[in-house]
């Protein structure tokens, strides 16, 4: 029998990129789609399953539905219909600096969404037939407590988000303990590529640093520099999420590399891979990535990016995905990482000039 996924937040980074890797498993999948005044599948239109895919005869195929993680009555409906072996709550108000904006919504999406979404397998009677992966994260363990962060470090938020998430955490677990649900954690650290969103560090480097190589802007402006997070890349990631649904047991798992580096060590190789050294120049809001070659200044701080909290660095341990779930957490390397998101980022800023 061919299992089903539904996926929330298919329009998303990991969302993409898990349909796209569900459906090579074979898998028929499902997506829920939130309305939008402008399109928002640009991720995912190649695999939308509409009439010209379904002359083709193709396989590459999605299913999507309306709805909203603040709609109980469409995640109930959609679960209803679709009936899933396998969830993946992926969908959320996902940008930490954001949350400090709008964090009542924030908790509205990503703490009791997560609520709604477990409720609804419940009030279905689907606890026996449903398995469902939440999508919890390193900003859990924000004021860092223990170098570097496994499965049993303790938790301290640091933002909306992040408090958000702990909810969303702990009401997973609470389920599969309570009802006996497959309800499992994902904790995973930052991962990132050429479809991260475009206010996320990673991606707006690659962008800026592309455009700047190719004379369409000045500066980039930058927040905290010294920033340290442990990246991976997305496509790698979300392969994890699926072993973790796949384990005998229902269990909570750290996904990360095992490495950290600045936000500033980020910045220099984007820029060396097009091409143009960088040379670090002053402290604090005055430091500066400037241009070797010609001495201009290119990369400055603006503390409008900093954050009321800051996250100073996380350093994940994946040895428990690696011993019981076989993952292997390098196999794509930071430099590699940079030089997928840059080769990506200047073809596609020189196609759009
Ligand atoms: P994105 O921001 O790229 O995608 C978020 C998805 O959620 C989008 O599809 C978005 O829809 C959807 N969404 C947002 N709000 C709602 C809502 N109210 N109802 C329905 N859908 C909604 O995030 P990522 O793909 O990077 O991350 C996926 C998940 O993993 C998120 O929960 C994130 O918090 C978490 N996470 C991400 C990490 C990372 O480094 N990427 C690390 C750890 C956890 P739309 O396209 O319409 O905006
Ligand atoms: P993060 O990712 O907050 O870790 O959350 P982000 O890329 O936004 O920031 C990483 C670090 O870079 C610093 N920084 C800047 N960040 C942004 N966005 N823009 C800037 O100009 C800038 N300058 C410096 C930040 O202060 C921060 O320290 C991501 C999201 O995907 C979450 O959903 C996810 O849960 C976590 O990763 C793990």
């Amino acid at each position: 029998m061919q299992k089903k996924a539904l996926i929330s937040g298919i329009t998303g980074q990991d969302g993409s990129y898990l349909a796209e890797f569900l459906i090579e498993k074979g898998y028929e999948v499902h997506g829920i789609l939130r309305r939008s005044s402008s399109f928002n599948t640009g991720r995912i239109e190649h695999m939308y399953l509409n009439e010209w895919v379904r002359d083709m005869k193709q396989q590459r195929a999605i299913n999507l539905h309306y709805g909203d993680m603040t709609d109980s009555s469409s995640l109930i409906r959609i679960i209803q219909a679709v009936q899933p072996d396998e969830i993946y709550n992926l969908a959320a108000q996902s940008h930490v600096k954001v949350s400090f904006d709008v964090p009542e919504y924030t908790a509205e999406a990503d703490a009791i969404g997560t609520l709604r979404m477990l409720e609804a397998i419940r009030i279905l009677g689907m606890t026996e037939k449903t398995k469902i992966y939440q999508a919890s994260t390193s900003e859990l363990f924000g004021l860092v407590q223990e170098v570097p962060q496994k499965e049993t470090t303790p938790f301290y938020p640091r933002s909306p988000y992040g408090v958000a998430k702990q909810y969303g955490f702990w009401i997973t677990k609470n389920y599969r303990e309570s009802y006996g649900l497959f309800a499992v954690n994902g904790i995973l650290f930052n991962h990132e590529s050429e479809r991260r969103g475009e206010t996320f560090v990673t991606r707006k480097i690659t962008l800026a640093a592309s455009r700047i190589a190719q004379g369409l802007q000045d500066k980039l402006y930058m927040g905290n520099l010294d920033s340290l997070r442990d990246w991976g890349y997305a496509k790698d990631y979300v392969e994890c999420m699926w072993m973790i649904l796949q384990h005998h047991t229902p269990e909570d798992f750290v996904i990360a590399t095992g490495e950290m580096h600045t936000v500033r060590e980020f910045c220099t190789l984007a820029f060396a891979e097009a091409g143009i050294t960088l040379r670090w120049e002053g402290t604090g809001i005055n430091e500066k990535g400037i241009d070797a070659a010609t001495g201009r200044p290119l990369v400055e701080v603006d503390p409008k990016y900093f954050r009321p909290a800051e996250v100073e660095q996380l350093l994940g341990d994946p040895t428990k995905a690696k011993t019981l779930l076989g993952w292997n957490p390098r196999k794509t390397s930071f430099e590699e990482l940079v030089r997928i998101m840059m080769k990506h980022d200047m073809e596609l800023v020189a196609k759009n000039r």
